[in-house]
């Protein structure tokens, strides 16, 4: 747990316990199904770990590649007994998230050569963007960094005071053009903005709600061209914000903004309140971008750094 240093104490900790609790709650009731009754972990307790792996929205094609890591340990250890089978899924997990390890920043760190630091924030209407760049800014913040918040989703006047809500909470800088202009024409000013006003940071808000995928796809580009335009080097990260609650259905729009756009970093929201946080291990696994965040709640400082061996860990406590 090197990284969180002071950014992970022990409210984080007992907010992702908290967070986590439904995920594991559905997890260990069917895990303790999957094994009843039996010494050992053999056919019939693998094809019910797969299920049990599927349904709880870790993805088919992570369980896949779980259930083979089992089999080979069966294979090797014969005496496996069933009531060790979630340590060793556990640590199967870990060591399966582990393999696939993307060299990125991690947490609210952000190069100290790069300033302003430009983040633009997509995804579909409704997975927690506003509130997870509210939660950015207020941690940015904290850190001592000046911070604007540009209001690029022009769709909706509400999009634009909820933005400028949060800023005022947080107490950072905030530029709208107000609602129904050019999105693209938004971001650039806000990276103007930033540069002529001595920001370190820059979170652009944009727009999820576009009648077709292509439509939204080409919206971003626009966005992102109109941006280094301003300054060549940006954005420096795009975030993909994803809802944990929605299950298979987040690693679709994954797979969707990933082949469209240069999406850098995902943030899964909204952990708390929903059973389908093993969409987390799926994300981890399949996808070659790293999770950088997870939302724990609505409050402004339940947005998380994420940490794979952390998250697995917390998952399989007792
Ligand atoms: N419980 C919970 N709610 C969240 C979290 N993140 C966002 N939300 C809620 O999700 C709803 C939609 O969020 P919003 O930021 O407006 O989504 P946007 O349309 O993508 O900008 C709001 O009611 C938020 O409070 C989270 O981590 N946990
Ligand atoms: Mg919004």
């Amino acid at each position: 747990m090197s990284f969180f240093g002071k950014l992970f104490g022990k409210k984080e900790k007992e907010d992702l316990d908290k967070g986590l609790e439904k995920t594991k709650d559905n997890f260990f009731n069917k895990l303790s199904r999957a094994v009843a009754g039996k010494a050992s972990v053999d056919e019939e307790v693998l094809d019910n770990l797969e299920e049990l792996l599927i349904s709880s929205d870790v993805g088919l094609d992570t369980t896949v590649k779980i259930i083979e890591r089992i089999e080979g340990r069966v294979a090797r250890d014969k005496y496996l007994g069933a009531e060790e089978l979630n340590f060793i899924l556990r640590d199967e997990i870990v060591q399966l998230l582990s393999e696939n390890n993307t060299v990125s920043l991690s947490g609210y760190e952000t190069p100290s050569d790069v300033k302003p630091f430009i983040l633009l924030v997509v995804g579909v209407n409704g997975v927690g963007k506003t509130t997870t760049i509210g939660k950015l800014a207020h941690q940015f913040t904290k850190m001592g960094k000046k911070v604007v918040l540009g209001a690029g989703d022009t769709f909706r006047a509400a999009a634009v005071d909820q933005l400028k809500i949060w800023s005022e909470r947080v107490g950072c800088d905030f530029y709208s053009k107000g609602m129904n202009t050019d999105p693209a024409a938004v971001a650039y000013e806000t990276v103007n903005y930033a540069i002529a006003n001595n920001c370190d940071i820059a979170i652009i808000d944009t727009a999820g709600r576009l009648h077709t995928k292509t439509g939204l796809m080409q919206e971003l580009s626009k966005i992102k061209r109109s941006v280094s335009k301003r300054l060549e080097t940006a954005p420096h990260e795009v975030l993909l914000v994803l809802d944990a609650t929605t299950g298979q259905n987040a690693i679709e729009q994954a797979k969707h903004f990933t082949e469209a756009t240069d999406v850098s970093a995902l943030a899964l929201t909204k952990l708390d309140g929903t059973a389908k946080g093993g969409v987390a291990i799926g994300i981890s696994d399949q996808f070659k971008i790293p999770i950088k965040y997870i939302g724990v709640g609505e409050g402004i400082d339940q947005l998380q750094p994420f940490d794979k061996q952390t998250f697995v860990e917390t998952l399989f406590e007792q």
